[in-house]
């Protein structure tokens, strides 16, 4: 490992607070079961796909027997993208593994499910662990992005498990990650292996939420980064008085991250995708909505502010949206014929040639540069990067040509200036030392993981639930992964998948936001939040999210 920072060292000792429950039985809980369950749609086509873990009840705890429980040995995957707190998953898993019986062992395997199906692994000793307690980043066994999805794979993963006695796999990771989890308990169920498998809810995207999994880990961490540098800008913008600045902001698809960031730093502007979808609104509109505001805050001497873009955002654009359809189909049709083409020129000629209608119209209208991002490469999920796709960039450039037009028009009064800067704002927060809410809610996550194994359980999530009060009364328990899961039509076939959680626009965050957004556009109501604080008093230190305190409220 490398050297350590005086501010790593001393975080180091941080003790997590665990849930009052954990804290006085540690991993050795009775299991209290609820009512059988349903998915949240699709019934009869989820229950046909995981005849063995469908149905199962949601579990709770109560304080159990103490003593050694037979002996396990655990391999933990982190999968995806980084989330701060994973090493505290992997800490509190550990810490209960070994509260169980101190001969419980734990495999880290490398890089993610491929870690799984290429054998790749490290012992994970208290020694290795004691590194990592409270750090950031995925590095300890790092991650990746294979997804876990054929018979094929499974069987490999089995093998593994086989080859080295494994009895139980944590997997930690997304909604995706988590119903290849499913996948694989029910496959290891079916072939009779007696290999339990337990998920943990990670994205910074903070859109693997439900009634169940209140929020996913790494969500309020980064949220906090992003806001802490959101805030510096603004403090800048609001000195110099002459920069816009757009920032976009990770999350793929759902805006949570946005809207969080919005809440807790009052933006002059922050869009929100699903409202954009739910409306209707079209990249014409927004442009104009946004030339609208430049030009007020100019002519109340303001040539300044901060708009803030969810990464998803083209996406949700009606237009854009139907034209990645036709993309992602075309694309599919003429896939050995769109390869072979070296030039990204010749890939945008051939791609423009195909379009038709409304489609070829947009498509056209687009900046060169965003253009070939929409060609680039899906990730092994298919879906579109958004991540590489410069929206920041290109509503400032349609913003700048509809602002030459108005300026043409303006012959007596002074044009309206616009000055911008662009920002894209994800890596930055991902690998952030955890928050101490999420220091403690992933060590509590990762404990939870170990007493549903102590237990026996398998196709569950990990769950800790209450956490917008104080750590002490959180309930830890186990969800059911089939009860999350509902059939989507994702690249032209039905797949049985765990719901994302979108924005809604009727809950209680986005209404805080809308009711202030107004305030915001106008002045500089700017907050600055400040770096992530880890010593100090509890109001500092131990705020969870915005958002989780608003919808917990
Ligand atoms: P997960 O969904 O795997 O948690 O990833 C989150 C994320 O950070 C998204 O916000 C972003 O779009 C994506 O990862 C970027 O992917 P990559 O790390 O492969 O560049």
């Amino acid at each position: 490992m490398s050297k350590i920072s005086a501010l790593q060292k001393a975080r180091s000792k941080y003790v997590p607070k665990l849930p009052d429950i954990l804290k006085q039985c540690g991993p050795f809980v009775t299991i209290q079961e609820g009512a059988a369950t349903k998915s949240v749609a699709d019934q009869k086509a989820i229950k046909a796909l995981y005849p063995d873990t469908y149905g199962l009840p949601v579990l709770t705890f109560a304080p159990g027997q103490k003593g050694p429980r037979a002996v396990q040995k655990v391999a933990v995957i982190l999968s995806g993208g980084q989330a701060p707190g994973g090493h505290n998953v992997i800490a509190g898993l550990f810490d209960a593994l070994k509260a169980l019986n101190p001969n419980n062992e734990l495999f880290g395997f490398l890089g993610g499910p491929s870690g799984l199906l290429e054998d790749k692994y490290l012992n994970i000793s208290a020694e290795l662990v004691d590194q990592y307690r409270n750090t950031g980043g995925f590095d300890m066994i790092c991650s990746g992005r294979t997804k876990l999805e054929t018979e094929e794979q499974f069987a490999k993963v089995a093998q593994t498990c086989k080859k080295h006695g494994i009895t139980a796999v944590v997997i930690i990771g997304g909604d995706d990650s988590n119903t290849n989890a499913c996948s694989l308990a029910q496959y290891l169920l079916t072939k009779k292996t007696g290999i339990q498998v337990i998920g943990c809810p990670k994205t910074i995207d903070g859109d693997l939420k439900n009634e169940w999994i209140e929020v996913s880990f790494g969500f309020d961490t980064a949220t906090k980064v992003y806001s802490e540098l959101i805030g510096n800008i603004m403090r800048d913008a609001n000195s110099a008085r002459k920069y816009w600045h757009f920032i976009k902001l990770m999350g793929r698809s759902a805006s949570h991250i946005a809207l969080e960031c919005a809440l807790q730093t009052h933006p002059n502007a922050c869009l929100i995708s699903e409202e954009i979808a739910e409306k209707n609104i079209s990249l014409q509109e927004i442009v104009e909505k946004l030339t609208k505001l430049v030009v007020k805050r100019a002519e109340n001497g303001m040539n300044f502010g901060v708009v803030l873009i969810p990464e998803g955002l083209i996406e949700f654009i009606p237009e854009i949206k139907l034209l990645i359809t036709q993309l992602n189909d075309l694309l599919a049709k003429n896939k050995k014929h769109f390869e072979a083409l070296t030039e990204i020129d010749r890939k945008i000629d051939f791609v423009a040639g195909k379009l038709q209608g409304e489609s070829a119209t947009v498509f056209a209208a687009l900046p060169d540069s965003i253009k070939a991002q929409l060609l680039s490469d899906r990730d092994p999920h298919g879906n579109v990067q958004v991540s590489r796709i410069e929206t920041e960039k290109l509503l400032i450039e349609m913003i700048e040509r509809r602002l030459a037009r108005i300026n043409a028009r303006r012959k007596n009064k002074a044009p309206v200036k616009f000055s911008t800067l662009a920002h894209f704002f994800g890596y930055e927060g991902r690998c952030s030392a955890p928050s101490n809410f999420d220091a403690d809610y992933c060590y509590s996550l990762g404990y939870t993981a170990a007493a549903l194994l102590g237990a026996g359980k398998t196709g569950y999530m990990a769950s800790v639930r209450n956490i917008s009060r104080s750590a002490d009364k959180w309930l830890p328990g186990g969800i059911p992964l089939t009860m999350m899961m509902n059939i989507e039509h994702r690249h032209g076939k039905d797949v049985p998948v765990i719901r994302k959680a979108l924005v809604e626009l009727t809950a209680r965050p986005f209404r805080e936001f809308a009711s202030h957004r107004n305030t915001w556009a106008r002045g500089v109501d700017f907050v600055y939040p400040g770096p992530i604080q880890y010593f100090g008093p509890k109001s500092v230190c131990d705020q969870p999210s915005i958002t989780l305190q608003l919808e917990q409220k």
